[in-house]
């Protein structure tokens, strides 16, 4: 075992004054880089330009009206910039790091690097903004509530730099206690807090680090409570005995006027993570920790929409916690804080911040990333690659290897919201036959249930449902049932099985009392209770369930949608008590800063624990017992696809990308995504082909079944109102494009498969970037309207539209109607 080192550490700051300015950019600032300048309700012009901040209001949800002034390189004329790098060798990131602006313009007598005033200039001269910590997370930050903290007020123009902060070079945050000890494991370290400063109170002191050598590639750092236990993640990472020998990474612990603790690549030396501890903050509702890493070349995070695979790190945030929200910048279906990280002599390494509490992540282009979560413990695990694709191989053998997929789910899927009805269910089928367009397999939505109620069928719209679905097989097709998380407490007593039994079990999330169903509205009629799938009685409830139901209707997997979990008010029926975990001190950056919208109080109780802690794990617990169910029930594999994921959910299900549309832009979007769940460990994944919401047209749709019959999940689906877009619906050229298209993949199946049994063996990858394969290519770091299948294919598809040459507009139906837009 390698012995902690202790070393010393000194820094330089470096400050310019100069001159006052003033200018307004506002008009160059677009919607979407506005950073809020006047977060509390009310805001006003008057108030706004008061502030010296932009108004323009604007009628998108969640764009600021009132914005901070961001463009720093048109703030000020050229000539009247303040420079901030009289000294040789700046650059961009040299600049950046000092907290100036960096604008290269053709003149050479002006400043590249500069200040835009000179308040900017002296704040940044007593408090570099790289050493700033951020003392007022919360948004409505004023200078009186700041100074009242014991802490600085320094405003900036620079986006995200905070303007009430304590500095990393001060006597703040946490101290070493006592020598670190030696564990079987590792080491373990105990730290107390100064009380200097405190952001929200109930800082929790001491806490202790444990530093655990897992394997040669795997270390896990973890911060706890030593004398109370928190709520932790039921993941059950193994945890070895004994510390591995010869690992591939050192520790260092620096015990200077500043302790830090550094995690090292052993045989280059370059420094992975490097915590200082004066901004760490351990208390019982906000814990943060700040790590600045060794390049801005990092993946993942999630679930969002990602407009690039390679991450933007300036100072961009991203909550996460389970949200039923179609893709949108903000907190998406499931909960995935790891990213993958390229170094500079592109080895590469992993990390995942193992905590299921409400959460955002700050990416700071110094570069460094902030965790920030309101709940659990401070979790880390560190895999050291060196490849990206030994990094998800060590990331899946710590989580859980994906689920190995049945071959005929490898075929193209087929489903929509709103057939409504058997007849165009099979006339649609008809058409696709029609057209020999390959399909093996078919979907129920919640239409085919009666009135929305999991495990019934719409006896008059379906009524021959369970003869066609064996007709269907008979001709080799696979159905899958949608079924929803709620359950309806309002149907006659004795009338509805799942409801009186699990009621007979007490499977049910209970209000914060532990023993009253939490009572909530979703799809079926009256109101509706949730069952809490991390009740192991739970699973036995749902195996049944799901074991009567295939025997009526006889299908071969289950989709599990809404369970983030959703519930369509904002908490129970009754509301939300006022309390600390309905109402924490801090929330984190995600949609609408609240915890209660469009599922239930955080105060409700689970199994494991308060819904505080394990709403983002519902999607999980319930995509493990569905997996056992299915297994059960059909005796076979097992298919499983679930809108919520959380980490280690590969295990049990694949994950298509939720309700995009049918927009161009959602095409590029969804490579991302597939990219982005193949580093989470779920590369049974894909898009809804055509888009969900909104119509699709011909030329959009056709490209995307081209894309689509690339996805590993290849799922055309479509939402209720929309106008059909499965492949047969418009027309023969259409239908003979699509199947071109899937009769590629169809024959490159055997190869998918491989891959998959490589994902699920070794935990490869089934479909990457190419940086996955040619890391030392810095040109590939950013591609991503490209991608591969293993090593060996590489898919370079259309994503905008041409207007194809013979365009062609579809109202309905087949050929008959179709229109030449030139005649
Ligand atoms: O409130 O089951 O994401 O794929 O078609 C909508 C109906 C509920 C959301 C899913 C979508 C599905 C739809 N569901």
């Amino acid at each position: 075992m390698k012995a902690i080192r202790f070393l010393s550490s000194c820094s330089m700051i470096l400050a310019i004054l100069g001159q006052p300015v003033s200018s307004n950019v506002c008009s160059t600032v677009t919607p979407r880089v506005r950073k809020d300048c006047f977060p509390e309700p009310g805001a006003s012009e008057l108030e706004c330009l008061a502030r010296n901040c932009c108004w323009a209001p604007d009628n998108t949800p969640g764009i600021p009206w009132c914005f901070q002034k961001l463009d720093s390189c048109s703030v000020l004329p050229a000539s009247e910039r303040i420079d901030c790098y009289p000294d040789s060798g700046a650059n961009k990131i040299s600049c950046e790091n000092r907290g100036c602006h960096w604008c290269p313009t053709n003149h050479t007598s002006v400043p590249f690097c500069f200040y835009n005033s000179k308040e900017e200039a002296e704040c940044i001269a007593k408090f570099p903004i790289n050493k700033r910590i951020d003392c007022y997370p919360q948004p409505g930050a004023t200078q009186e509530a700041c100074e009242a903290k014991g802490c600085f007020w320094c405003t900036t123009n620079l986006a995200n730099v905070p303007w009430c902060f304590y500095s990393a070079d001060g006597p703040y945050g946490y101290y070493l206690k006592s020598e670190p000890q030696k564990i079987a494991q590792g080491w373990r370290v105990l730290l107390s807090k100064r009380d200097t400063v405190t952001l929200f109170g109930d800082d929790i002191s001491p806490v202790a680090m444990d530093i655990e050598y897992h394997t040669k590639d795997r270390i896990r750092f973890k911060i706890y409570d030593p004398s109370n236990e928190r709520f932790e993640v039921p993941l059950n990472i193994d945890s070895p005995p004994f510390a591995a020998e010869d690992p591939n990474y050192e520790v260092e612990f620096i015990n200077d006027a500043f302790l830090k603790l550094r995690i090292i690549r052993q045989s280059t030396g370059t420094v992975l993570w490097e915590t200082t501890f004066g901004g760490l903050v351990f208390s019982n509702q906000f814990l943060r920790i700040k790590a600045i890493i060794p390049s801005s070349t990092i993946y993942g995070f999630g679930e969002h929409e990602h407009s690039s695979f390679k991450h933007n790190m300036n100072f961009v945030k991203y909550g996460m916690f389970s949200r039923d929200q179609s893709p949108a910048f903000g907190n998406l279906y499931g909960v995935h804080p790891f990213y993958m990280c390229i170094e500079h002599d592109f080895n590469a390494h992993g990390v995942l911040f193992l905590n299921s509490n409400a959460q955002d992540v700050t990416l700071s282009p110094n570069p460094s990333i902030t965790f920030r979560t309101i709940g659990g413990i401070l979790d880390f695990y560190m895999f050291m690659g060196p490849t990206p694709e030994n990094v998800i191989q060590q990331y899946t053998e710590a989580i859980g290897r994906p689920f190995m997929p049945p071959y005929w789910s490898l075929g193209f899927h087929l489903s929509r919201w709103g057939y409504n009805n058997l007849e165009v269910l099979q006339d649609t089928l008809e058409r696709l036959k029609e057209f020999d367009v390959p399909q093996d397999v078919q979907y129920g939505d919640i239409d085919y249930m009666d009135r929305q109620l999991d495990f019934t069928y719409d006896k008059s719209n379906f009524f021959n449902l369970p003869q066609y679905v064996k007709a269907l097989k008979e001709e080799g097709i696979r159905y899958v049932i949608v079924l929803d998380p709620f359950v309806t407490k309002d149907e006659p007593p004795g009338s509805y099985k799942p409801y009186d039994l699990g009621q007979e079990m007490g499977i049910w999330i209970n209000n914060s009392d532990g023993f009253t169903p939490a009572v909530g509205k979703a799809w079926p009629p009256g109101n509706s209770v949730f069952p809490d799938f991390t009740n192991p009685l739970t699973t036995e409830w749902w195996i049944q369930l799901c074991t009567d139901f295939k025997k009526i209707i006889d299908y071969d997997g289950i989709w599990i949608d809404m369970n983030e979990p959703t519930n369509f008010g904002t908490g129970q029926k009754q509301g939300c008590a006022l309390n600390n975990l309905n109402n924490p001190p801090y929330v984190p950056d995600i949609t609408n800063r609240n915890l209660a919208e469009k599922t239930l109080c955080p105060d409700s109780k689970t199994y494991l624990g308060h819904h505080y802690d394990t709403h983002s794990l519902f999607g999980w617990s319930q995509a493990k017992s569905t997996f056992y169910a299915v297994q059960n029930a059909t005796g076979k594999r097992g298919f499983v696809v679930s809108r919520s994921t959380f980490v280690g959910s590969g295990k049990y299900s694949g994950h298509w990308l939720g309700d995009n549309y049918s927009r161009w832009k959602d095409l590029h979007m969804s490579i991302i995504g597939m990219l982005e769940f193949n580093l989470f460990g779920i590369p049974y994944v894909g898009a809804d082909i055509c888009g969900f919401n909104e119509d699709t047209n011909y030329e959009l749709c056709l490209r995307w079944m081209q894309v689509g019959a690339f996805y590993p999940y290849s799922r055309n689906h479509n939402s209720l109102e929309s106008q059909e877009q499965d492949p047969g619906v418009f027309g023969q050229k259409f239908a003979t494009a699509a199947r071109t298209a899937l009769l590629i993949r169809y024959t490159l199946l055997p190869y998918l498969y491989t891959l998959f049994y490589h994902s699920h063996t070794k935990g490869s990858t089934v479909i990457r970037g190419l940086m996955h394969e040619f890391t030392s290519d810095p040109q590939t770091h950013e591609i991503d309207k490209a991608f591969l299948w293993g090593s060996s294919l590489m898919i370079a598809p259309v994503l905008t539209e041409v207007k194809l040459l013979n365009p062609i507009l579809i109202i309905r139906g087949g050929d008959n109607v179709k229109c030449n837009l030139k005649e």
